[in-house]
């Protein structure tokens, strides 16, 4: 689900309309006396497990387990001190969970009752960043390796430090199987346990935003680039030929920031916040630089216009 990730403006407005949705639930509570003294903004998320087999570019298929459909999942983005509410509909017969790294919850919450048909949960946004969520059951790593996972970012209460700018969102992780003679590729067990993918993904796709669809940005203004890397074994290093970050976020954390560093390190189910400003027109490739990665497929570009 790569436009959901890409087009920043779209789905600005969605979340305006699941926002004003929110605030309106909250002041109903507040008007019951349920609500806790000062009125909450609850925000709500409601997820679909299914399988789907995705397309992943290049032609190639995957037999995909999913949220609602799409990899990665749907973004979920509140603001720091929302109360955030998750459901997960699970009308499968697999098990599955959703555990979001924003959420300071007993574990046990991230999954419905064996055989349940959906659950619920809630927490408070409290640190702001962006953060992995994804699924919870068993074995985990092939429930993510084989799909089923997205970003959370929380919004910092008084905005980001260094004002607006223009926002990209991306999600990198792996393909774990090769593609029969139709292209569709079956998820590798073996491989998943080995940490050998055999394509990398940024949204969902090998070799994303290549010279055909960059994502285009603006020169001389600021980009901030929310990033997750899912893994779900394996380290990237995020790096933007042609730029040096001025401020990265640990975590997309303004509490952890660095400065004027020219790649950075996120871990599998890590995250982090990238800032720079191309400062001329043209072309900036972005890529994992671990080399084999991009090789695979974790490379792709930014155009800078007037
Ligand atoms: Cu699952």
């Amino acid at each position: 689900m790569a436009e959901t990730y890409r087009h920043v403006r779209s789905r600005a407005r969605a979340l305006s309309t699941v926002g004003a949705l929110a605030v309106l639930t909250g002041v109903a509570l507040f008007i019951l006396g349920t609500a806790s003294a000062r009125a909450q903004n609850v925000k709500k998320f409601t997820f679909t497990a299914s399988r789907k087999v995705v397309n992943i570019g290049l032609g190639l298929t995957y037999n995909a387990w999913t949220y609602n459909g799409t990899v990665p999942g749907p973004l979920i983005r509140v603001t720091q001190g929302d109360e955030v509410e998750i459901t997960l509909i699970n009308h499968t017969t697999d098990a599955h969970g959703l555990d979001t790294h924003a959420a300071q919850i007993n574990s046990d919450k991230f999954i419905g009752k064996l055989g349940a048909k959906s659950f619920t949960y809630r927490f408070r946004a409290e640190v702001p960043g962006v953060f992995d969520y994804h699924c919870f059951a068993p074995p985990v790593l092939d429930h993510v390796a084989s799909g089923m996972y997205g970003m959370t970012i929380v919004d910092p209460k008084g905005g980001w430090p260094n004002g607006k700018a223009q926002e990209v969102m991306l999600v990198e992780a792996g393909i774990y199987g090769t593609p029969d003679a139709r292209g569709f590729i079956r998820g590798d067990h073996a491989k998943m346990v080995a940490a050998t993918p055999d394509f990398a993904i940024f949204n969902g796709k090998i070799s994303n935003y290549g010279p055909s669809n960059p994502i285009v940005i603006k020169s001389g203004k600021l980009v901030r680039v929310f990033f997750v890397n899912i893994g779900p074994s394996l380290l990237s290093t995020f790096h933007v030929m042609g730029a040096v970050f001025s401020t990265v976020y640990r975590s997309g954390n303004p509490a952890d920031a660095v400065h004027n560093v020219q790649s950075f390190e996120v871990g599998p189910g890590d995250a982090a916040v990238f800032e720079f400003t191309p400062h001329e027109p043209g072309t900036y490739v972005f890529l994992d630089h671990n080399l084999s990665r991009a090789y695979k497929g974790a490379m792709g570009m930014f155009k800078a216009v007037q």
